[in-house]
């Protein structure tokens, strides 16, 4: 039988690195945004106004990209290690960030992903590729298309990898045949991250940024305060926890094939006053092409000292 195009892009995608594919109606999403709605209302997003400015499109794709028509939901495994593996020599920094900054290696895949479509489909097919920073409701896109679900902690989990994986989108203005949404919630009983977040961030399947390590040293700017001080503990960038405590990911975890996600050297080696000695030019040598720049010099720097000043108080 002959493969159909929806069968043949699943097949380029495993084959531009991608271990998830799956495929979705454009639609808007009423349920999912009022959610959002309630979330926002609550100031569960900090001074992330981003998320805010651009709600609608966030509900409504077609708003975002008008003429969409289907969703390929796409998710690459980048896990190569715990905060237990000490990769980082001197502190904890989360594992998404130990190597390249995924936003370059998935976008470049995605559009691969995106120009080998118009090959085989012609050039009448229009669309656009995401990753991370478009006003998309990427887990919601993931869940629909069967890629796995929404678990506790918020992240969407998948059976085989569990949750260390990135997410990325090809919305085009074509149909396609659509897979199933994943619609089991196999979290159950367990509340093994909600009870694991150390600055209790979480409620069941919400996170109060605000509270959350990852949210205060990665988007939050100025000085912290001393109780969000604290709570960061050892993380010197994003956190790892409540992925590291859910039983999917201990069990169905799996080294990432992908070269650039793996720690860059420096992490490994340099000590914690090694890396405040540093200037300017230091940082941005040493994180070029890394997810780390996102919280800049003067973030890297309060986040280190603060990660000192733990240590000192313990
Ligand atoms: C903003 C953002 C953050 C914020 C807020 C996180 C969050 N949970 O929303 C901060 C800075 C904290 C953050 C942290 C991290 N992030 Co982030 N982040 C995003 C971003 C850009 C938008 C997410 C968003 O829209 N949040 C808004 C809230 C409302 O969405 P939500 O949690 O999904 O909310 C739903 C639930 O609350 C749900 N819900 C269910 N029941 C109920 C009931 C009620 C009453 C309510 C109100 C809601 C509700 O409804 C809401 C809407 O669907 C996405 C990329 C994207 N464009 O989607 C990446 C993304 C989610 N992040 C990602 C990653 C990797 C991380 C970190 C693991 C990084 C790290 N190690 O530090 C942490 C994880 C922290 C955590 N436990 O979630 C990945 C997750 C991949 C995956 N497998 O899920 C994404 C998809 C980026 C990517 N392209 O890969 N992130
Ligand atoms: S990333 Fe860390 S601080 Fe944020 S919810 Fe998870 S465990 Fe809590
Ligand atoms: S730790 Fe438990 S509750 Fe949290 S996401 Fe994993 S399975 Fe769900």
């Amino acid at each position: 039988m002959k493969a159909s195009l929806s069968d043949k892009i699943k097949a380029l995608a495993r084959e531009l690195g991608f271990q998830k594919v799956g495929i979705t109606a454009a639609t808007g999403l009423p349920a999912e945004g009022r959610n959002l709605q309630t979330w926002l209302d609550r100031g569960n997003h900090g001074e992330m106004h981003w998320i805010k400015n651009r709600l609608t499109e966030r509900v409504d794709i077609r708003k975002y990209f008008p003429g969409a028509r289907s969703i390929i939901s796409l998710g690459m495994n980048y896990f190569t290690g715990t905060s237990d593996d000490r990769v980082t020599a001197d502190f904890n920094l989360s594992n998404y960030a130990w190597g390249d900054d995924y936003h370059l290696i998935v976008k470049e895949r995605l559009r691969r992903l995106y120009a080998s479509i118009r090959q085989e489909a012609g050039e009448a097919v229009k669309g656009i590729v995401c990753v991370d920073t478009s006003p998309v409701l990427e887990k919601v896109w993931a869940q629909r298309a069967g890629l796995g679900w929404q678990g506790k902690h918020t992240n969407l989990i998948t059976r085989d990898y569990g949750s260390w994986l990135f997410l990325g989108e090809v919305i085009l203005n074509l149909k396609l045949d659509y897979d199933p949404p994943f619609s089991e919630d196999l979290c159950g009983t367990c509340q093994a991250c909600v009870e694991a977040c150390p600055t209790g961030a979480l409620s069941d399947y919400q996170l109060d940024s605000r509270k959350c390590i990852s949210y205060l040293t990665i988007e939050h700017r100025g000085e912290f305060l001393p109780e969000q001080e604290q709570g960061l503990n050892d993380w010197v960038y994003g956190c790892d926890i409540c992925q590291q405590v859910c039983p999917w990911n201990i069990k169905f975890q799996q080294p990432s094939p992908e070269a650039g996600f793996r720690s860059r050297n420096e992490l490994t080696t340099r000590t914690l006053e090694e890396w405040q000695s540093d200037d300017q030019n230091d940082f941005s040598r040493i994180f070029r092409k890394s997810a780390v720049k996102r919280t800049k010099f003067s973030g890297w720097q309060r986040n280190l000292a603060a990660v000192k000043t733990n240590r000192h108080d313990q």
